[in-house]
Protein backbone atom coordinates (compact mmCIF):
# COMPACT_ATOMS: atom_id res chain seq x y z
CA UNK A 1 0.00 0.00 0.00
CA UNK A 2 1.35 3.36 -0.52
CA UNK A 3 1.89 5.89 2.18
CA UNK A 4 2.58 9.02 0.46
CA UNK A 5 -0.89 10.98 1.36
CA UNK A 6 -1.21 14.33 1.16
CA UNK A 7 -3.24 14.83 4.26
CA UNK A 8 -2.82 10.70 5.95
CA UNK A 9 -0.09 9.72 7.97
CA UNK A 10 -0.30 5.92 7.50
CA UNK A 11 2.05 4.04 10.53
CA UNK A 12 2.02 -0.50 10.66
CA UNK A 13 3.56 -1.96 13.49
CA UNK A 14 2.85 -5.61 13.62
CA UNK A 15 -0.76 -6.07 12.79
CA UNK A 16 -1.83 -2.47 13.64
CA UNK A 17 -2.02 0.44 11.16
CA UNK A 18 -3.01 3.54 12.53
CA UNK A 19 -4.42 6.13 9.87
CA UNK A 20 -3.70 9.60 11.35
CA UNK A 21 -6.02 12.09 9.63
CA UNK A 22 -3.32 15.25 9.37
CA UNK A 23 -5.00 18.65 8.14
CA UNK A 24 -3.87 20.03 12.34
CA UNK A 25 -4.41 23.32 11.00
CA UNK A 26 -8.30 23.51 10.52
CA UNK A 27 -8.81 20.78 12.96
CA UNK A 28 -8.82 17.92 10.72
CA UNK A 29 -11.63 18.81 9.02
CA UNK A 30 -12.30 16.95 5.63
CA UNK A 31 -11.73 18.44 2.38
CA UNK A 32 -12.17 16.51 -0.60
CA UNK A 33 -8.40 14.69 -1.12
CA UNK A 34 -8.47 13.64 2.88
CA UNK A 35 -11.90 12.14 2.14
CA UNK A 36 -10.72 10.33 -1.03
CA UNK A 37 -7.19 9.57 0.54
CA UNK A 38 -9.09 7.94 3.59
CA UNK A 39 -11.25 5.78 1.31
CA UNK A 40 -8.51 4.49 -0.38
CA UNK A 41 -6.56 2.93 2.54
CA UNK A 42 -9.36 1.62 4.43
CA UNK A 43 -10.37 -0.50 1.11
CA UNK A 44 -7.10 -1.20 0.98
CA UNK A 45 -6.36 -2.00 4.62
CA UNK A 46 -9.77 -4.58 3.79
CA UNK A 47 -8.24 -7.08 1.82
CA UNK A 48 -4.73 -6.87 3.26
CA UNK A 49 -3.99 -9.77 5.51
CA UNK A 50 -0.92 -8.55 7.51
CA UNK A 51 -3.19 -5.87 9.46
CA UNK A 52 -5.58 -7.12 12.00
CA UNK A 53 -6.43 -3.72 13.41
CA UNK A 54 -6.78 -0.61 12.16
CA UNK A 55 -6.54 2.93 14.65
CA UNK A 56 -8.53 6.04 13.31
CA UNK A 57 -7.10 9.07 14.80
CA UNK A 58 -6.59 12.68 14.33
CA UNK A 59 -2.69 15.22 14.34
CA UNK A 60 -2.59 17.64 16.62
CA UNK A 61 -5.34 18.88 19.29
CA UNK A 62 -8.37 17.08 17.62
CA UNK A 63 -9.82 13.78 16.19
CA UNK A 64 -11.55 16.09 13.09
CA UNK A 65 -13.96 19.30 13.36
CA UNK A 66 -16.09 18.18 10.48
CA UNK A 67 -16.67 19.12 6.87
CA UNK A 68 -14.36 21.85 5.98
CA UNK A 69 -16.41 24.54 6.00
CA UNK A 70 -13.83 26.84 4.04
CA UNK A 71 -14.10 24.63 0.65
CA UNK A 72 -18.13 23.73 1.00
CA UNK A 73 -19.95 26.99 0.37
CA UNK A 74 -23.42 27.06 1.67
CA UNK A 75 -24.15 29.96 -0.96
CA UNK A 76 -22.18 29.41 -3.93
CA UNK A 77 -20.49 32.34 -5.79
CA UNK A 78 -21.99 34.16 -8.28
CA UNK A 79 -22.53 32.00 -11.83
CA UNK A 80 -20.93 28.75 -9.86
CA UNK A 81 -23.24 25.89 -9.87
CA UNK A 82 -24.79 24.93 -6.35
CA UNK A 83 -23.43 21.96 -4.68
CA UNK A 84 -25.78 19.01 -4.60
CA UNK A 85 -24.84 17.82 -1.37
CA UNK A 86 -26.64 14.15 -1.16
CA UNK A 87 -23.86 13.50 -4.22
CA UNK A 88 -20.98 14.73 -1.89
CA UNK A 89 -22.13 12.76 0.61
CA UNK A 90 -22.16 9.60 -1.16
CA UNK A 91 -18.32 9.57 -0.39
CA UNK A 92 -18.68 9.48 2.90
CA UNK A 93 -21.24 6.28 2.66
CA UNK A 94 -18.98 4.23 1.00
CA UNK A 95 -16.36 5.38 4.10
CA UNK A 96 -18.50 4.49 6.67
CA UNK A 97 -19.76 1.64 4.93
CA UNK A 98 -16.34 0.16 3.97
CA UNK A 99 -15.41 0.81 7.93
CA UNK A 100 -18.19 -1.53 8.95
CA UNK A 101 -18.08 -4.21 6.67
CA UNK A 102 -14.27 -5.10 7.18
CA UNK A 103 -13.62 -8.13 8.73
CA UNK A 104 -11.70 -6.96 11.46
CA UNK A 105 -11.63 -4.69 14.21
CA UNK A 106 -11.41 -0.94 13.67
CA UNK A 107 -10.77 1.69 16.54
CA UNK A 108 -11.47 5.13 16.46
CA UNK A 109 -9.16 7.05 18.79
CA UNK A 110 -10.74 10.37 19.76
CA UNK A 111 -8.29 13.23 21.73
CA UNK A 112 -9.63 16.46 21.68
CA UNK A 113 -13.20 17.53 19.37
CA UNK A 114 -14.69 15.37 16.93
CA UNK A 115 -17.61 17.56 15.48
CA UNK A 116 -20.14 17.21 13.20
CA UNK A 117 -19.17 14.49 10.24
CA UNK A 118 -15.66 13.43 12.00
CA UNK A 119 -17.83 13.12 14.83
CA UNK A 120 -19.91 10.76 12.57
CA UNK A 121 -17.13 8.51 11.30
CA UNK A 122 -15.68 7.90 14.93
CA UNK A 123 -19.30 6.41 15.34
CA UNK A 124 -18.78 4.10 12.49
CA UNK A 125 -15.87 2.57 14.43
CA UNK A 126 -16.48 -0.51 15.86
CA UNK A 127 -14.93 0.51 19.30
CA UNK A 128 -13.60 4.03 20.19
CA UNK A 129 -11.54 5.08 23.16
CA UNK A 130 -11.18 8.67 24.27
CA UNK A 131 -9.02 10.87 25.74
CA UNK A 132 -10.61 12.84 28.84
CA UNK A 133 -10.49 16.18 26.63
CA UNK A 134 -12.56 14.19 23.93
CA UNK A 135 -15.04 16.83 22.68
CA UNK A 136 -18.04 15.04 21.16
CA UNK A 137 -20.71 17.42 19.30
CA UNK A 138 -22.83 16.72 16.60
CA UNK A 139 -22.89 20.28 15.56
CA UNK A 140 -25.11 19.78 12.33
CA UNK A 141 -27.81 21.88 14.30
CA UNK A 142 -25.66 24.59 15.27
CA UNK A 143 -25.37 25.81 11.14
CA UNK A 144 -28.98 24.54 10.48
CA UNK A 145 -28.50 21.13 9.17
CA UNK A 146 -29.40 17.53 9.90
CA UNK A 147 -27.00 14.74 11.21
CA UNK A 148 -25.06 12.84 8.64
CA UNK A 149 -22.15 10.27 7.80
CA UNK A 150 -24.63 7.85 9.29
CA UNK A 151 -24.62 10.13 13.18
CA UNK A 152 -28.85 9.80 13.04
CA UNK A 153 -28.24 5.38 12.64
CA UNK A 154 -25.10 5.11 14.91
CA UNK A 155 -26.31 7.59 17.66
CA UNK A 156 -29.63 6.11 18.78
CA UNK A 157 -28.31 2.41 19.21
CA UNK A 158 -25.09 3.22 20.65
CA UNK A 159 -26.65 5.28 23.38
CA UNK A 160 -30.80 5.08 23.21
CA UNK A 161 -32.95 7.62 21.26
CA UNK A 162 -33.35 9.94 24.03
CA UNK A 163 -29.43 10.79 24.49
CA UNK A 164 -29.47 10.90 20.55
CA UNK A 165 -32.10 13.49 20.18
CA UNK A 166 -30.52 15.77 23.34
CA UNK A 167 -26.90 15.38 21.15
CA UNK A 168 -28.65 16.49 18.07
CA UNK A 169 -31.20 18.80 18.81
CA UNK A 170 -28.68 20.72 20.96
CA UNK A 171 -25.53 20.06 19.52
CA UNK A 172 -23.64 20.27 22.99
CA UNK A 173 -20.62 18.81 23.74
CA UNK A 174 -20.28 15.72 25.34
CA UNK A 175 -16.77 14.93 27.36
CA UNK A 176 -14.70 12.15 27.05
CA UNK A 177 -15.31 11.07 30.93
CA UNK A 178 -19.18 11.79 29.97
CA UNK A 179 -18.81 9.87 26.50
CA UNK A 180 -17.80 6.94 28.47
CA UNK A 181 -20.37 6.88 31.16
CA UNK A 182 -23.42 7.17 28.50
CA UNK A 183 -21.61 4.36 26.35
CA UNK A 184 -20.86 6.93 23.38
CA UNK A 185 -16.45 4.99 24.12
CA UNK A 186 -15.43 1.80 25.42
CA UNK A 187 -13.24 3.84 28.04
CA UNK A 188 -12.00 7.34 28.57
CA UNK A 189 -8.05 7.68 30.14
CA UNK A 190 -6.36 11.16 30.65
CA UNK A 191 -4.76 12.41 27.77
CA UNK A 192 -1.31 11.99 28.89
CA UNK A 193 -2.22 8.29 29.18
CA UNK A 194 -3.91 8.08 25.35
CA UNK A 195 -1.21 7.00 23.28
CA UNK A 196 0.06 4.07 25.25
CA UNK A 197 -3.68 3.29 26.18
CA UNK A 198 -4.68 3.27 22.44
CA UNK A 199 -1.16 1.10 21.57
CA UNK A 200 -2.18 -1.65 24.02
CA UNK A 201 -6.28 -1.68 23.16
CA UNK A 202 -5.26 -1.98 19.53
CA UNK A 203 -2.65 -4.67 20.08
CA UNK A 204 -4.75 -6.75 22.14
CA UNK A 205 -7.19 -6.68 19.22
CA UNK A 206 -4.72 -7.32 16.59
CA UNK A 207 -3.49 -10.37 18.64
CA UNK A 208 -7.12 -11.66 18.38
CA UNK A 209 -9.11 -14.54 16.65
CA UNK A 210 -9.48 -11.22 13.97
CA UNK A 211 -11.49 -14.41 11.64
CA UNK A 212 -13.16 -14.40 14.55
CA UNK A 213 -13.35 -10.64 14.87
CA UNK A 214 -14.83 -9.87 11.47
CA UNK A 215 -17.78 -12.99 11.87
CA UNK A 216 -18.82 -10.98 14.97
CA UNK A 217 -19.28 -8.01 13.69
CA UNK A 218 -21.04 -9.17 10.40
CA UNK A 219 -23.28 -10.98 13.23
CA UNK A 220 -23.88 -8.17 15.48
CA UNK A 221 -24.35 -5.40 13.01
CA UNK A 222 -26.89 -7.61 11.22
CA UNK A 223 -29.13 -8.25 13.99
CA UNK A 224 -29.46 -4.37 14.29
CA UNK A 225 -31.61 -5.17 11.30
CA UNK A 226 -33.23 -8.23 12.06
CA UNK A 227 -35.43 -10.68 13.54
CA UNK A 228 -34.29 -13.21 15.91
CA UNK A 229 -34.75 -15.47 14.02
CA UNK A 230 -32.96 -14.17 10.67
CA UNK A 231 -30.21 -13.16 13.13
CA UNK A 232 -30.49 -16.92 14.81
CA UNK A 233 -30.10 -18.49 11.36
CA UNK A 234 -26.81 -16.13 10.67
CA UNK A 235 -25.35 -17.06 14.15
CA UNK A 236 -25.72 -21.28 12.60
CA UNK A 237 -24.45 -19.97 9.62
CA UNK A 238 -21.24 -18.00 10.61
CA UNK A 239 -20.51 -20.52 13.72
CA UNK A 240 -20.16 -23.24 10.83
CA UNK A 241 -17.41 -20.99 9.15
CA UNK A 242 -16.00 -19.90 13.13
CA UNK A 243 -15.73 -23.60 13.57
CA UNK A 244 -13.21 -24.42 11.16
CA UNK A 245 -10.57 -21.80 11.42
CA UNK A 246 -7.38 -22.68 13.01
CA UNK A 247 -8.12 -20.10 15.82
CA UNK A 248 -10.71 -21.83 17.14
CA UNK A 249 -8.79 -24.94 17.52
CA UNK A 250 -5.54 -22.91 18.89
CA UNK A 251 -8.34 -21.31 21.42
CA UNK A 252 -9.87 -24.59 22.30
CA UNK A 253 -5.94 -26.45 22.61
CA UNK A 254 -4.50 -23.68 24.54
CA UNK A 255 -7.82 -23.61 26.84
CA UNK A 256 -6.86 -27.54 27.36
CA UNK A 257 -2.88 -27.23 27.68
CA UNK A 258 -3.86 -24.75 30.60
CA UNK A 259 -1.87 -21.87 28.23
CA UNK A 260 -2.43 -17.97 26.33
CA UNK A 261 -3.60 -18.92 23.15
CA UNK A 262 -1.44 -17.86 20.55
CA UNK A 263 -3.86 -16.67 17.31
CA UNK A 264 -3.10 -15.82 13.29
CA UNK A 265 -5.95 -14.18 12.57
CA UNK A 266 -6.84 -17.51 10.28
O1 LIG B 1 -21.79 16.66 2.19
C1 LIG B 1 -21.17 17.30 3.00
O2 LIG B 1 -19.96 17.19 3.14
C2 LIG B 1 -21.88 18.28 3.95
C3 LIG B 1 -21.71 17.69 5.26
C4 LIG B 1 -21.36 18.43 6.32
C5 LIG B 1 -21.05 17.67 7.53
C6 LIG B 1 -20.51 18.46 8.66
O3 LIG B 1 -19.53 18.04 9.18
S1 LIG B 1 -21.34 19.81 9.15
C7 LIG B 1 -20.42 20.34 10.57
C8 LIG B 1 -19.18 21.05 10.17
N1 LIG B 1 -18.37 21.38 11.33
C9 LIG B 1 -18.70 22.34 12.16
O4 LIG B 1 -19.70 23.03 12.08
C10 LIG B 1 -17.67 22.63 13.24
C11 LIG B 1 -16.99 23.95 12.98
N2 LIG B 1 -15.96 24.18 13.99
C12 LIG B 1 -16.26 24.59 15.23
O5 LIG B 1 -17.40 24.80 15.62
C13 LIG B 1 -15.10 24.77 16.15
O6 LIG B 1 -13.93 24.95 15.39
C14 LIG B 1 -14.90 23.55 17.09
C15 LIG B 1 -16.03 23.53 18.15
C16 LIG B 1 -14.87 22.24 16.31
C17 LIG B 1 -13.55 23.70 17.84
O7 LIG B 1 -13.48 24.95 18.47
P1 LIG B 1 -12.08 25.49 19.00
O8 LIG B 1 -12.37 26.79 19.71
O9 LIG B 1 -11.42 24.41 19.78
O10 LIG B 1 -11.18 25.74 17.70
P2 LIG B 1 -11.30 26.92 16.63
O11 LIG B 1 -10.46 28.05 17.05
O12 LIG B 1 -12.74 27.20 16.33
O13 LIG B 1 -10.68 26.22 15.33
C18 LIG B 1 -9.28 26.18 15.09
C19 LIG B 1 -9.05 26.46 13.62
O14 LIG B 1 -9.69 25.42 12.84
C20 LIG B 1 -9.72 27.76 13.19
O15 LIG B 1 -8.89 28.33 12.17
P3 LIG B 1 -7.99 29.65 12.50
O16 LIG B 1 -8.91 30.67 13.07
O17 LIG B 1 -6.98 29.16 13.51
O18 LIG B 1 -7.38 30.01 11.18
C21 LIG B 1 -11.02 27.30 12.59
O19 LIG B 1 -11.54 28.20 11.64
C22 LIG B 1 -10.59 26.01 11.91
N3 LIG B 1 -11.73 25.12 11.74
C23 LIG B 1 -12.41 24.47 12.72
N4 LIG B 1 -13.40 23.75 12.19
C24 LIG B 1 -13.34 23.95 10.87
C25 LIG B 1 -12.29 24.82 10.57
N5 LIG B 1 -12.01 25.20 9.33
C26 LIG B 1 -12.79 24.72 8.33
N6 LIG B 1 -13.82 23.87 8.54
C27 LIG B 1 -14.12 23.46 9.79
N7 LIG B 1 -15.13 22.58 9.98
Amino acid sequence: MRTNFQHLLIHQEEGVITITMNRPEVLNSFNDVMLEELIEVVETVTSDDSVRCVVLTGAGRAFGAGQDLSGFPAVPANGSTPIKVSEHLQKYHRLIKSMRTMPKPVVGAIRGVAAGISCNVALACDLRIAADNARFIEAFARIGLVPDGGGAYFLPRLIGLGKAMEMCLLADEVSGPEAERIGLVTKCVPVEEFPGAVAAFANRLANGPTHGYGLIKQLLYKSMESDLQASLNLEGQLQDEAFTTADHKEGVTAFLEKRQAKYTGK
